[in-house]
């Protein structure tokens, strides 16, 4: 496993929160390509938080993402778990993604500030078949919003998944405009119908949390690049494929 990784190292947690000061910085790394010329990559850190109830699909959608992989029976951690995913975003990018599973905590029914610092992006997960995992949307996404900003002050960047819609649904997620509306008005970049176990949309949700994340440091940036003379160059790899239902809004 060169390039992705899961940990249940609690001890790791600082040390990745510390690395994470990085998450600002764009690497520039030579690489030599077959004809023998070099080129210059671009590469991003972002640390990303995938919140919501106990048992919605959390671990489920992060190893489907990073592992390919879907298993009925995790065993529950205690404490935080990172994955890494790294992405080549196109030509010139590389993306890594942090992504930190709350990994049981979450019967705490909120995190604390130490969790969430550094975050540009969010997941928030329900569970379809369980309304009661969707009326605790709202609190996840206060709790995120109350705890992190981004150095603008503007919210963290936030994409709601209606995951196991491999199964029979419950509420207001069976009506797609209702949902669109819910969205707008609570301030999600978009939203999801999502199977960890049949892998549907999970990439999908990622690329549109990763083009909105883009989106924002570039303008956060710009000026500082613009000082240094380095612009950020993103290609054409930021539309996300036509995904199976969900709102349209990246
Ligand atoms: N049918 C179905 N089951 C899922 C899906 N995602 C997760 N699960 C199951 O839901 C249970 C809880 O998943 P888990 O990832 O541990 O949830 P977490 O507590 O939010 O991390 C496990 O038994 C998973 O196998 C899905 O997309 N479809
Ligand atoms: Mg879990």
């Amino acid at each position: 496993m060169p390039l992705t990784g899961y940990c249940s190292d609690v001890h790791k947690h600082s040390k990745d929160v510390d690395n994470l000061r990085i998450n600002r910085l764009k690497l520039s790394v030579h690489a030599s390509t077959t004809a023998g010329e070099t080129s210059e990559k671009r590469e991003h850190l972002y640390k990303i938080l995938v919140i919501g109830e106990l048992g919605t699909g959390k671990t489920s959608i992060i190893k489907r993402y990073v592992h390919q992989f879907f298993s009925q029976h995790y065993r529950a951690t205690i404490g935080v778990d990172f994955a890494l995913k790294v992405v080549n975003w196109d030509a010139d990018t590389v993306i890594r993604l942090q992504l930190w599973d709350i990994a049981g905590q979450e019967r705490f029914g909120n995190m604390t500030r130490v969790y969430y610092k550094e975050a540009v992006g969010a997941f928030i997960v329900f569970d379809v078949t369980r309304a009661s995992t969707f009326e605790a949307v709202q609190k996840w996404k206060n709790d995120l919003d109350n705890k992190v900003q981004l150095s603008d002050g503007s919210p963290v960047p936030c994409v709601l998944l209606a995951n196991k819609c491999d199964q029979a649904k419950e509420g207001l997620v069976n009506n797609s405009a209702q949902m669109d509306d819910y969205c707008k008005e609570k301030g999600f970049v978009s939203w999801f119908e999502t199977s960890a176990k049949e892998n549907i949309n999970i990439d999908e949700a990622a690329r549109c949390l990763v083009t909105q994340i883009l989106s924002n440091d570039k303008m956060q940036s710009g000026s500082e690049d613009e000082r240094d003379g380095n612009i950020i160059s993103l290609g054409n790899g930021a539309v996300p494929k036509e995904k199976e239902k969900g709102s349209g809004c990246c």
